[in-house]
C-alpha cells in the first residue's frame, strides 16, 4: 500500500511538471535595461530607450528614476488602460534622486507588440508620453508615435489594481550596479 501510494504521487508530480513545461520560455541571458524617468527627455517623463527590440526568453528590467513611477502592459489600441492578464510593477521603487534601490524584472513570452505606460496621475505621465513599446511591428502603422498620441487623447490612466503597491507578471529584485 506504501509503495502504491508513493508511485501515484510521483506520477502525479511528473505529470504537473510535463503541463507547466509549455508556458516556460528558456532563458536567453540577455537583459534590455530601461529607464523609468529621464533626466533630459520630456521633463523626465520618458521611458529610456522607449522602443525596445527582443527576442523571446530576454529579460526586460526596469530601473526608476525620479520621482514615482510604474509600469503597465496596455493595449495599443487603449493605452494608460491595464492590459487583461499584462503586467504591473506596482508604485513601488519612489526615489528622491538616482535609481531606486529595486528593479522590476519581466521576460519576453512573445514577440508581439508589447505596449507599456507609467500609470501616475499625478502630472498625467501616460497622457504626457511616458510610453513605450517592445517589439514594435515596424510594417504596421501601429507606431510608437501613433501611440503616444492616442494616450494624450486618454483622460485619466486607469490603476491596475485598487492596491497601487500590488505587482504582477514580474519580479521585484534588487538593483544591481552594472
Ligand atoms: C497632451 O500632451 C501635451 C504635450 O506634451 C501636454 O501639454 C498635455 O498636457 C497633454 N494632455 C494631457 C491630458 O496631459
Ligand atoms: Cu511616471
Amino acid at each position: 500500500m506504501v509503495a502504491f501510494n508513493s508511485i501515484a504521487v510521483a506520477a502525479t508530480t511528473l505529470f504537473s511538471l510535463t503541463l507547466a513545461a509549455p508556458a516556460d520560455v528558456p532563458p536567453t541571458q540577455i537583459i534590455h535595461r530601461i529607464y523609468a524617468g529621464s533626466t533630459v527627455e520630456n521633463g523626465g517623463l520618458h521611458f529610456e530607450p522607449d522602443n525596445v527590440v527582443a527576442d523571446i526568453g530576454d529579460q526586460i528590467e526596469i530601473h526608476f528614476l525620479p520621482k514615482n513611477h510604474a509600469v503597465v502592459q496596455s493595449s495599443f489600441d487603449e493605452p494608460c488602460k491595464p492590459l487583461e492578464g499584462g503586467i504591473f510593477s506596482g508604485f513601488n521603487f519612489a526615489t528622491p534622486e538616482g535609481e531606486a534601490d529595486n528593479v522590476f524584472t519581466f521576460t519576453v513570452k512573445d514577440t508581439k507588440p508589447f505596449w507599456y505606460y507609467c500609470p501616475q496621475t499625478n502630472g498625467n505621465h501616460c497622457q504626457k508620453g511616458m510610453a513605450g513599446v517592445i517589439n514594435q511591428d515596424f510594417s504596421s502603422d501601429k507606431t510608437l508615435a501613433a501611440y503616444k498620441i492616442k494616450a494624450n487623447g486618454t483622460g485619466v490612466s486607469v490603476q491596475p489594481s485598487t492596491n497601487p503597491k500590488d505587482s504582477f507578471g514580474g519580479s521585484i529584485v534588487p538593483n544591481k550596479p552594472l
